[in-house]
């Protein structure tokens, strides 16, 4: 049997924490054969509820995990970590606009920066899922200056989710049958979902639909949903988003298999994008976890246009928060 590996999920009583912990528990991200101590973090107030979520996992009786610890001290929760989940942070609410979000959880991400620096591994893992999710993702990165960039990274992998079910939904066939679809940029709504070398059963995406749909309802569907399942729903998205952050950290664990896939990373400069910005790239992920930017894709002015908006964007948010980098 292999050694258990170390997986931390922040926020981990909040709602997508609730969603993914099952999941990560079952085996579906790191391997049925692979076992885990969950390692959960919360903020003081909520260690109660903490409790009673791991008290659920106990009785799940998850043949993984060898054991699970619940504290309100980062450094304990990162503590030699292989792979961590940051969830946690303040969602949006009704009367907040991006840079309130921005100001109230760029703060948490220098803590939690600092803490993977001082306890994780050096081979950690970071997905950040909790919003803004670049800049959180820029935020931990840059207080992380001993963990390498590359095992930093946040999650655009709902937006492309979100693509390929739309995709689907029009072509009337299983969302399974699509693929190469990704996403560029920023985790906002400025993202943009780009279909030039995705398939629909091996067929091109812009072959089969028009491209007056694919630049409008489409790309609007997919830019909105976030909002469209809040209004819908009542809450933000949580089973989608636990989901996707599976499919994202499986792929890095496991490799795509080829296929591209949605990450966003810190800038090497590929297609313009200045360096060290973490933007969504079109990705393929090695067996051994090594990832890849799909470099020499056709970029249209369209395309153009829709990168340089998330440049924009990332940087004026990064310069919001120059002071935490
Ligand atoms: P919840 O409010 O249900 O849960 C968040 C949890 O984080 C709470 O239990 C809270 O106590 C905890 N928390 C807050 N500050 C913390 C800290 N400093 N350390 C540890 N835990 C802390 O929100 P939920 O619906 O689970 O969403 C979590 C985050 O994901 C939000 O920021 C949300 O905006 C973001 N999302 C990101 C998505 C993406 O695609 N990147 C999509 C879904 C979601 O909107």
């Amino acid at each position: 049997m292999k050694a258990p590996i170390r997986v931390a999920v922040t926020g981990a009583a909040g709602n997508i924490g609730y969603c993914l912990l099952w999941r990560i528990a079952s085996g579906d991200c790191f391997g049925h054969d692979q076992p885990i101590i969950l390692q959960l973090l919360e903020i003081t107030p909520v260690l109660e509820r903490l409790q009673g979520v791991i008290m659920e996992l106990e009785d799940s009786a998850f043949s993984l995990v060898h054991d699970i610890i619940g504290t309100d001290d980062a450094n304990v929760a990162f503590n030699d970590c292989d792979a961590i989940f940051l969830v946690g942070s303040r969602p949006r609410s009704k009367d907040m606009d991006r840079s309130d979000l921005v100001a109230a959880n760029g703060p948490i991400f220098v803590g939690q920066g600092k803490a993977i620096n001082a306890n994780a591994k050096k081979s950690v893992r970071v997905i950040t899922v909790g919003n803004p999710c670049n800049t959180n993702c820029l935020i931990a990165n840059a207080n992380a200056p001993e963990i390498p960039n590359s095992g930093f990274s946040a999650m655009t992998r709902l937006d492309q989710n979100r693509a390929g079910g739309q995709l689907a939904k029009k072509a009337g066939v299983p969302v399974a049958t699509v693929e190469d679809v990704f996403v560029w940029g920023n985790h906002s709504n400025t993202m943009y979902p780009d279909v030039v070398v995705g398939k629909i059963g091996g067929e091109s995406v812009s072959g089969r639909f028009d491209s007056e749909w694919i630049r409008g309802e489409f790309l609007t569907t997919v830019a909105t949903r976030g909002k469209a399942i809040i209004v819908a729903r009542g809450a933000s998205s949580a089973a989608s988003a636990a989901s996707a952050s599976i499919d994202h950290m499986r792929d890095w664990w496991q490799g795509s298999s080829g296929r591209i896939v949605s990450m966003a990373i810190p800038s090497e400069g590929w297609y313009g994008v200045p360096k060290g910005l973490i933007f969504s790239f079109p990705c393929r992920v090695s067996a051994d976890g090594v990832i890849t930017v799909v470099e020499g894709l056709p970029v249209d002015a369209f395309a153009q246009a829709k990168i340089d908006a998330n440049i924009a964007e990332l940087e004026s948010e990064k310069a919001a928060v120059s002071g935490l980098l």
